[in-house]
């Protein structure tokens, strides 16, 4: 078992209650805010996984320890993968989750194919050298908003096999079967065998 500390690169306080609500004890997982690092993360690739490497890179060699990024994107079909790895920034760059998604419904109306999925790659740099881990979570854009748990697109995503959206998910219903929960279980499994 790998017994060192991980820093999680991100600035998204949403993504740190997730991934440790799945990592438990089992790691000691220090967030920038620990580190009192508040400034946002550059993400100049256009790929997850370029993105990934990218935050996880800078981090590591800021700080001069081992860590870990995630990339995540919301791919939908219907529109050619968009907005993937522009999820974020999908409406403007000033623009949040509510006009994000009010463009996705936008561009969606009429369309009868709604398939979805939220695909999170993860890089890891231990001790130099980079691990990656993909986890995909398929399912379908709603109509509507439903729900005000989560973050990001959860209202308008729900996960095949469900009837809820992620946002009508606890924080532990949500997590072992999301795009993040599968990326950060191969991570858990990798860090097992170290
Ligand atoms: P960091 O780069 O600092 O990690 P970020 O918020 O910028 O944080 P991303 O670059 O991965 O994160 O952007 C992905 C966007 O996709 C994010 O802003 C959310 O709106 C959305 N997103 C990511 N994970 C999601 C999830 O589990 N459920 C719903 N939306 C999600």
């Amino acid at each position: 078992m790998y017994q060192g500390t991980l820093i999680f690169a991100t600035g998204n306080a949403n993504k740190v209650k997730e991934v440790q609500a799945l990592v438990g004890n089992s790691i000691a997982v220090k967030s920038l805010h620990d580190l009192n690092y508040f400034d946002e993360l550059s993400e100049t690739h256009d790929t997850l996984e370029g993105n990934a490497l990218e935050k996880a890179q800078f981090i590591f060699e800021k700080f001069g320890e081992n860590c870990f990024s995630e990339d995540t994107g919301l791919e939908v079909e219907a529109l050619n993968g968009e907005p993937g790895v522009y999820s974020a920034r999908y409406a403007g760059p000033d623009k949040g989750a509510a006009e994000n998604m009010d463009l996705l419904l936008e561009k969606l109306q009429g369309k009868t194919n709604r398939r979805a999925r939220f695909r999170t790659v993860i890089s890891l740099i231990i001790n130099g050298t980079e691990h990656r881990f993909e986890g995909i979570a398929e399912g379908y854009i709603l109509e509507a908003r439903k729900g005000s748990a989560g973050f990001g697109y959860d209202p308008i995503f729900q996960p095949d096999g469900y009837d809820k959206s992620f946002a009508e998910m606890t924080l532990e219903e949500k997590a072992p079967i999301s795009h993040r929960g599968k990326a950060v279980k191969q991570l858990i499994e990798f860090l097992k065998l170290f």
